[in-house]
């Protein structure tokens, strides 16, 4: 996120709490803030760490065509897509929930761009364990960390060809495991058959791991969880 695009989400953040003085607590601390288009156009978020910081577990290479060409070249589909229409004065989380499935353009830049973006922060070269409230929603709708991580990787292993793994979180709360085809995501409630809010995305699509992995996409999985920013993932909660 650009520095422009922080400000202004953090001023709206601001006058929102200030107009709503009974917002709860859990809802003020969640920092979740929608990603915003600046002028018209939406930007390519740097990373919070080097190339080669996720090595071995994603190498530099991949690291830098995945972020520079396949997230770069997302944004600027992207924007090429929304240039003039409304959608370039809203969040791309509002795009996404009102999109249908013949919005091609949209559908397939605008998740591409959402999903990459929420992937890269939920990315550390710490890694870590889940913690908390997040440790206890997991302990709750799986059972325990363990299954939690065994049903995800199932969920990324078995979606055929490209697409993704999520952990979400429903309306209601409870936390559950879904995958998507392509760059759909859980947002898009018109198109997937359980959207929520994004916790966690996993990008299975070959160009996230063939450099390194080859056809082993299970090692790419396993490996993945070594490098899961767990805090990133908590602050997502509702
Ligand atoms: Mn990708």
């Amino acid at each position: 996120m650009k520095k422009r695009e922080f400000i202004k989400t953090g001023s709206v953040l601001t006058l929102g709490a200030l107009l709503a003085p009974n917002i709860s607590c859990s809802q003020t601390a969640a920092s979740n803030p929608p990603i915003l288009p600046v002028s018209g156009a939406f930007s390519l978020p740097d990373l919070a760490f080097n190339f080669d910081a996720l090595e071995p577990h994603i190498d530099a290479k991949t690291m830098e065509i995945h972020h520079g060409k396949h997230h770069a070249g997302y944004v600027s589909k992207l924007n090429d897509a929304i240039k003039d229409s409304p959608l370039a004065n809203q969040s791309l989380e509002e795009s996404l929930a009102g999109i249908s499935e013949n919005d091609l353009a949209v559908r397939n830049n605008g998740g591409g761009h959402y999903n990459h973006t929420l992937f890269w922060q939920n990315l550390s070269p710490a890694g870590g364990l889940p913690e908390g409230k997040l440790l206890s929603s997991l302990e709750t709708s799986f059972g325990g960390y363990d299954n939690f991580k065994t049903q995800f990787a199932d969920a990324a292993k078995s979606r055929f060809g490209s697409g993704w793994a999520w952990l979400c979180q429903s309306g209601d709360g409870a936390l559950f495991i879904s995958s998507t085809p392509n760059q759909d995501n859980p947002l898009m409630k018109g198109l997937v058959e359980n959207p929520g809010n994004p916790l966690l995305g996993l990008d299975v699509w070959e160009h996230a791991y063939y450099l390194n992995y080859q056809n082993r996409r299970a090692d790419y999985i396993e490996s993945f969880f070594s490098i899961i920013n767990w805090s990133a993932v908590s602050k997502r909660l509702n």
